[in-house]
């Protein structure tokens, strides 16, 4: 632990017995009095004072949660356009950072992105197969059995739509960066599938293809390929959900995830790059731009207190929040409760690790006056995150408050905090 690491551990502790001396925690004598202002009986014995749920055989055979969680996934505000033919309804779907807690998004409030609106492939895993060929000694074909027959790997990632993005016009942390959400997949490693075929030496990129109509390919090149990409059939210990791929998608970690291919059925090693639905944006770039483009920035994003959140008044508040990068495992989150002019040392919440988010936090007493918090990363390669103005300075252009971050958007998101304590969007 280094020193910055003590200091901040040192102030939640002061922040901990200060929440306890000032009633908000339940511990004691304290608790009791605040659960009487907030009209509850004290605790007066062992009998229960809640209704029964009444239990069904769908509740018992697979659990769903209470009903007074009501946390949803909702329509992404830029990149949640309505499809446009007629197969389905929305492309994008983001997932409610705002209620988040932990790192693992829930599988079902996990966001989702597709050609085919809310329509999704039904593939039957007993008759879906997956063929590896192009540039191989032996091709090969695998039922979803024979896949989950090779040695298996259980890694924790994140997945990050380029289209998350944020500007002055979003009111919550839903809409600036739900399009990422992070779980554990459990899959084989590409390389294990590669090396079972046999690569030729001319083998350079591969071809990850989709079963729908348009297949949401992509263009990959083959070294990332046998680094750590996962063919995954695995989601947070039970099978992928539909709007994730069922029955298997590849991951390609810290790749924007428009290279996660769903509903994956053929895998083609090329010798070049190939001309796909998915990249005819990027046909002039070499390997090596390309790269550098598809993998994610450094990023974090305060989640608690953030847009449309009020807090309740000054005092003493946990601002908690995600981090993670595309280029590897996040080193370090610092958090300005100043608009910027001081950035503290936040402190994780869980061990950080490769391409997956981190979550952060950091105590902090509110003195009731209006501010701005945010936070910055920095990862294990010494990439940091930035703000839009460094970026507009970066690329030599004037920055103006509408100024839109060109390529993927990791720059740092500020929430405004009023007198009232209503949290808005910083950039507003
Ligand atoms: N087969 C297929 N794979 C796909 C897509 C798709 O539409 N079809 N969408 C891509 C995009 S744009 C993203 S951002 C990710 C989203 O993965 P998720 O829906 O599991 O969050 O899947 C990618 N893989
Ligand atoms: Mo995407």
């Amino acid at each position: 632990m280094d020193s910055d690491q003590k200091n901040s551990r040192r102030e939640m502790l002061k922040a901990s017995a200060a929440l306890a001396a000032s009633g908000i925690t339940t511990m004691g004598a304290a608790g009791t009095a605040q659960a009487q202002a907030h009209d509850h009986p004290a605790t007066p014995g062992s009998e229960n004072a809640s209704p029964m749920i009444h239990g069904s055989k769908e509740q018992i055979e697979y659990g769903h949660r209470s009903k007074y969680v009501n946390s949803v996934r909702v329509q992404h505000p830029i990149g949640g356009r309505p499809s446009p033919d007629v197969f389905g309804k929305v492309f994008h779907v983001a997932s409610p950072l705002q209620d988040s807690v932990g790192v693992i998004t829930p599988s079902s409030l996990h966001y989702i992105a597709t050609t085919r609106g809310s329509f999704l492939p039904d593939v039957d895993p007993k008759l879906h197969t997956l063929t590896i060929h192009g540039e191989v000694d032996r091709p090969l074909t695998l039922t979803m059995d024979e896949l989950k027959r090779f040695p298996s790997v259980t890694r924790l990632h994140f997945i990050e739509c380029a289209g998350n993005r944020h500007n002055g016009k979003q009111m919550n942390v839903q809409d600036t960066h739900g399009m990422t959400s992070c779980s554990e997949w459990t899959g084989v490693l590409l390389s294990t599938l590669l090396k079972e075929c046999g690569l030729k030496s001319s083998a350079k990129w591969f071809v990850s293809e989709g079963a729908e109509e348009v297949k949401g390919a992509s263009s990959i090149p083959i070294n990332k390929g046998m680094d750590d990409c996962i063919i995954a059939y695995g989601q947070n210990g039970e099978a992928l959900r539909p709007q994730q791929g069922f029955p298997v998608r590849i991951m390609v970690p810290g790749w924007e995830g428009i290279f996660h291919t769903k509903f994956l059925r053929r895998i083609k090693v090329t010798k070049d790059f190939y001309m796909n639905y998915n990249e005819f944006g990027h046909l002039t770039q070499s390997d090596k731009v390309l790269a550098l483009g598809e993998q994610i920035g450094p990023k974090s994003v305060i989640t608690y207190p953030s847009g449309t959140q009020r807090i309740p008044g000054p005092g003493l508040y946990e601002i908690s929040g995600l981090a993670w990068s595309g280029g590897g495992t996040v080193k370090m989150v610092e958090v300005s409760t100043d608009g910027g002019k001081t950035w503290n040392r936040a402190q994780f919440k869980n061990t950080p690790q490769r391409m997956a988010h981190v979550r952060f936090a950091y105590p902090w007493k509110w003195d009731g006056t209006a501010t701005t918090i945010m936070s910055r990363t920095t990862d294990d390669i010494g990439q940091k995150q930035a703000l839009r103005e460094e970026i507009a300075d970066w690329w030599k252009v004037p920055f103006e408050r509408d100024y839109r971050v060109p390529g993927l958007d990791n720059s740092v998101m500020p929430w405004k905090i009023a007198g009232d304590g209503m949290v808005t969007n910083g950039l507003a």
